[in-house]
C-alpha cells in the first residue's frame, strides 16, 4: 500500500453493449476496489471515435478518486475489473466494451513500459477533457496549463456532445 493518499482522475469509455449501463457498472465495480475511493463522477458524454473511423460513437466519463494504492498496482486492478466485466482484446484504438485509462495522479509522473501517467494523449483529446473541465477545470496539466486553458487551444475536430441520460451513474 502507498503511504499517501492522492487525488487521481480515471477516464472511462465504452462503444458497445448498453454503454450507460456499462459505464454505471464499472463505477459501481471501481467502488468495491480497496484503495480506491470514488468522490465525483462527471457527466456522461457522446464522443466520436478517435482511430478507426468504422466504430460506433463512444460513451466517455471522467471519475475523481482518491488512491491509497501505488498506480501500477491499481492498473492491475483496472485491467482485471475490464476483464471481470467481459472485454475481450482488440485492435488498439478499436471498439471496446470498457477502456479505463488511469489519467493524472497526483505528484506522479511515471514512464514505464506498461505505465504512462499522465496519460500521454489526454491534453490531445477531447473526449478526455471535456469530461475532466467539469470536475477539475482549474487543475493544471503536464504542459503547465490547466484543463480549460488546454481545451480553449485544442484542435480535434472529433464531436464530444452533451449525453441526455437516462439514469445517474454516480
Ligand atoms: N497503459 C500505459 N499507460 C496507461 C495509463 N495511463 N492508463 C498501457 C491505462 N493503461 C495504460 O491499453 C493498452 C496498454 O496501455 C495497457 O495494457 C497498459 O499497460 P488497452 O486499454 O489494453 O488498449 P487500448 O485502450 O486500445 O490502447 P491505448 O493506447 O491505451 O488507447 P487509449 O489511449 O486508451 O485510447 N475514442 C473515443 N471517442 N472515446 C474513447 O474512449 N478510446 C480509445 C482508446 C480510442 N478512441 C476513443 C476512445
Ligand atoms: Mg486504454
Amino acid at each position: 500500500m502507498a503511504s499517501e493518499v492522492k487525488r487521481a482522475f480515471l477516464g472511462l469509455g465504452t462503444n458497445q453493449g448498453r454503454r450507460e449501463t456499462v459505464l454505471a457498472e464499472a463505477v459501481r465495480r471501481l467502488r468495491r476496489i480497496e484503495g480506491v475511493t470514488v468522490r465525483r463522477v462527471s457527466p456522461l458524454f457522446e464522443t466520436e471515435p478517435v482511430g478507426p473511423p468504422d466504430q460506433d460513437w463512444y460513451l466517455n466519463a471522467v471519475v475523481e478518486i482518491e488512491l491509497a494504492v501505488l498506480a501500477d498496482e491499481l492498473l492491475i486492478l483496472l485491467k482485471q475489473l475490464e476483464k471481470d466485466m467481459g472485454r475481450r482484446p482488440s485492435q488498439r484504438w478499436g471498439p471496446r466494451l470498457i477502456d479505463i485509462d488511469i489519467l493524472w495522479v497526483e505528484g506522479e509522473t511515471l514512464s514505464m513500459p506498461h505505465l504512462t501517467v499522465p496519460h500521454p494523449q489526454m491534453e490531445e483529446r477531447a473526449f478526455v477533457l471535456v469530461p475532466l473541465a467539469t470536475l477539475a477545470p482549474d487543475m493544471v496539466l503536464a504542459s503547465g496549463r490547466t484543463v480549460v486553458q488546454t481545451l480553449a487551444a485544442l484542435d480535434d475536430p472529433h464531436q464530444v456532445i452533451p449525453y441526455v441520460r437516462t439514469g445517474s451513474i454516480g
